[in-house]
């Protein structure tokens, strides 16, 4: 436990310990996510997914809980433990895998973001206070009707394409507006009703690169496995087009990102919804960024088209001024400083590659 850490009686005269909650754990973000919250210290974390955490993962939060978002007895008794005053919801099944299972995409991103919010709307009743919700959303809530549509719009801004095509993106949609009626509106004619339970903020990401970890079921996943490929000395057969062009950003702006919007004065906030993005190289721009920094890597275009046509309804660039504005958010890296400062150095250590200059 944290020195932090503290607790609270329940109405049963039980303690509580007040704690972080972080959702989807295990994934990528969740692995980053704990290792930030770890080192801000401050407050106790609670970890769920799906899965039992890895070692790296439990040693970054004060306990952990294998579990389904959809169990509504596990979310009850893990509030009858802690004082959840803060949740940051990052389970989720993504775009490639949510179409080959759509009803359970539906099931995990918008039920599952339901429950949460509900248990967050609880938590605020019972103790009196708001409780903060951060919810990942992504640019698959766009959906460009062409990629001619798509060149011409070029940046577009957070209400602008509301028309996604993969369950993903409808259903990040659907758990950015949850959220917003929960901020606004929970329960509008209920004479006992609470104003603004939940503090809800949320960011529309990019596709994310990670130099310690692969992303699974994405449809941005081309990036990250292209340079993972590479250190590694593998073949890779990208999954789009060499013009495939859609925003990026490294896993470290990411988390850095949700930590700043989560500390931002609640008055500075001027949206429920922010995009942000860092870099946009096309496919075959990262492929030859890619082959510079890591020589003979062999990479090679094998178009899917179904997989195509998801990154063709995605935008090219997506508007952050807003973020800039109200938060401060300003990106740490280009493509190319990404992969020479970030990426690369971090990937061959964990590949134990060394350089072939
Ligand atoms: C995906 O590819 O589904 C995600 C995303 C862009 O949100 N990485």
């Amino acid at each position: 436990m944290t020195p932090a850490a503290s607790s609270a009686r329940t109405h049963l005269g039980q303690r509580r310990t007040a704690a972080a909650l972080v959702t989807g754990a295990g994934g990528e973000m969740g692995h980053a996510l704990l290792r930030a919250l770890a080192e801000q210290g401050g407050r106790a974390v609670v970890a769920l997914d799906i899965r039992e955490l890895d070692g790296p993962a439990r040693n970054h939060c004060d306990a952990s809980f294998a579990g389904d978002i959809c169990d509504e007895s596990l979310l009850s008794r893990l509030l009858g433990q802690y004082e959840i005053g803060e949740i940051y919801h990052l389970a989720a099944l993504l775009s490639t895998r949510g179409e080959f299972v759509p009803e359970a995409a539906h099931q995990v991103n918008v039920v599952g973001t339901l429950n949460l919010l509900k248990l967050a709307a609880d938590e605020a009743r019972s103790r009196g206070t708001t409780v903060q919700f951060f919810f990942p959303s992504s640019i698959a809530v766009y959906g460009l009707p062409s990629l001619e549509a798509k060149r011409r719009a070029g940046v577009v801004k957070e209400e602008q394409f509301l028309e996604p095509v993969t369950m993903y993106g409808c259903s990040k949609l659907a758990g950015e507006q949850l959220g917003r009626y929960y901020e606004r509106h929970y329960r509008l004619l209920a004479q006992d009703r609470m104003e603004r339970p939940v503090d809800f903020r949320s960011i529309r990401f990019p596709g994310i690169i990670s130099a310690d970890t692969l992303p699974s079921g994405g449809t941005s996943d081309f990036g990250p496995e292209m340079v993972h490929a590479a250190a590694q000395k593998k073949p890779y057969a990208c999954f789009v087009r060499e013009d495939a062009r859609i925003p990026f950003m490294t896993m470290p702006e990411a988390v850095g990102a949700a930590l700043s919007l989560m500390s931002a004065p609640k008055e500075s906030l001027t949206r429920i919804v922010y995009n942000i993005s860092s870099f946009a190289p096309s496919a075959g721009e990262f492929a030859d960024m890619v082959r510079r920094e890591f020589k003979g890597a062999k990479i090679s275009f094998e178009v899917d088209e179904r997989r195509q046509a998801i990154v063709d309804s995605w935008p090219e660039g997506i508007e952050d001024s807003a973020a800039r504005t109200d938060w401060g958010w300003k990106p740490g890296h280009s493509a190319s400083s990404a992969l020479k400062q970030y990426l690369v150095p971090r990937i061959r250590a964990r590949y134990a590659v060394s350089s072939p200059k």
